[in-house]
């Protein structure tokens, strides 16, 4: 669906993608009708299971847009199980290792680059291609994110990005800010963060791969597209609803 050369592309000034963590393949429906590029359906903080995620993807494909499913952490095997829905890429949380980054590519990666196992029915049909040009075509179709969010990944981020089939890198400003703090402070918007994010994006470009990040508002969101990131999150869905409900609230009683 090109999602991965238009990523590349950086068309619009980079892309902006829902985060949706209530499992509710409805509420995709709704979300996809906005003027988002792309939706994340999370799995590791979000309660998606495999059967609601592959809804969910459904509903997105509905809109004609690219799924993303983030998976809890290590879930490899859920990976593969993603692009077989028919999920365009897969974001996979704590790789803090070479070794982390190979293990992920090995799951989402066809031969020669990986060990992807063959099923991806929903994938063919919601790509509308023939399973032979999806095999030729799925390892640079599908875009294959790992999470940087630790000092470990912070150390190891150019061999991280130097693994073949690892499409990019996403920043995880929480778990980053805790472990910069030794555990002290969730503070995903502060200074220390915006550093890190700015070496993270030096070093993808000098790796020609992609930077994405996760925004806790769009403020936060615009800034990171002014950085240079490639895709960035606009804050998840329940902040969303909330901030929407508490000023419809807060405009009727001024009324
Ligand atoms: C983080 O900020 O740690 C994430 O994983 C994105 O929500
Ligand atoms: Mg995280």
């Amino acid at each position: 669906d090109g999602f991965a050369g238009r990523l590349k592309r950086r068309e619009n000034g980079g892309m902006i993608s829902a985060w949706i963590g209530t499992p509710d393949p409805l509420l995709v429906n709704h979300l996809s009708q906005e003027a988002f590029d792309t939706i994340v359906l999370d799995m590791q903080h979000g309660m998606w299971d495999m059967a609601s995620a592959a809804n969910g993807i459904a509903q997105v494909r509905l809109a004609g847009k690219p799924a993303i499913a983030r998976i809890p952490v290590g879930d490899f095997s859920s990976a593969s199980r993603l692009l077989d829905a028919g999920a365009s890429a897969i974001i996979a949380p704590m790789i803090n290792s070479a070794d982390d980054a190979r293990a992920l590519v090995k799951a989402t990666k066809y031969p020669p680059l990986g060990e992807r196992s063959w099923g991806p029915s929903l994938a063919l049909n919601h790509f509308g291609i023939a399973a032979d040009e999806y095999l030729q075509g799925a390892n640079g179709l599908t875009v294959t994110i790992a999470m940087v969010e630790t000092r470990a990944a912070l150390d190891a981020i150019d061999e991280i990005l130097a693994v073949d089939g690892i499409d990019g890198i996403f920043i995880g400003p929480s778990d980053l800010s805790i472990a910069l703090s030794n555990g002290a402070r969730l503070a995903p918007d502060s200074a220390a963060i915006d550093q890190t994010l700015a070496h993270a994006v030096a070093r993808c470009r000098a790796h020609g791969k992609l930077i994405c990040a996760f925004g806790t508002d769009g403020e936060r969101a615009g800034q990171f597209l002014k950085l240079g990131l490639d895709l960035v999150i606009a804050g998840a869905e329940t902040a969303q609803l909330r901030a929407g409900a508490r000023t419809a609230i807060e405009t009727a009683r001024k009324v």
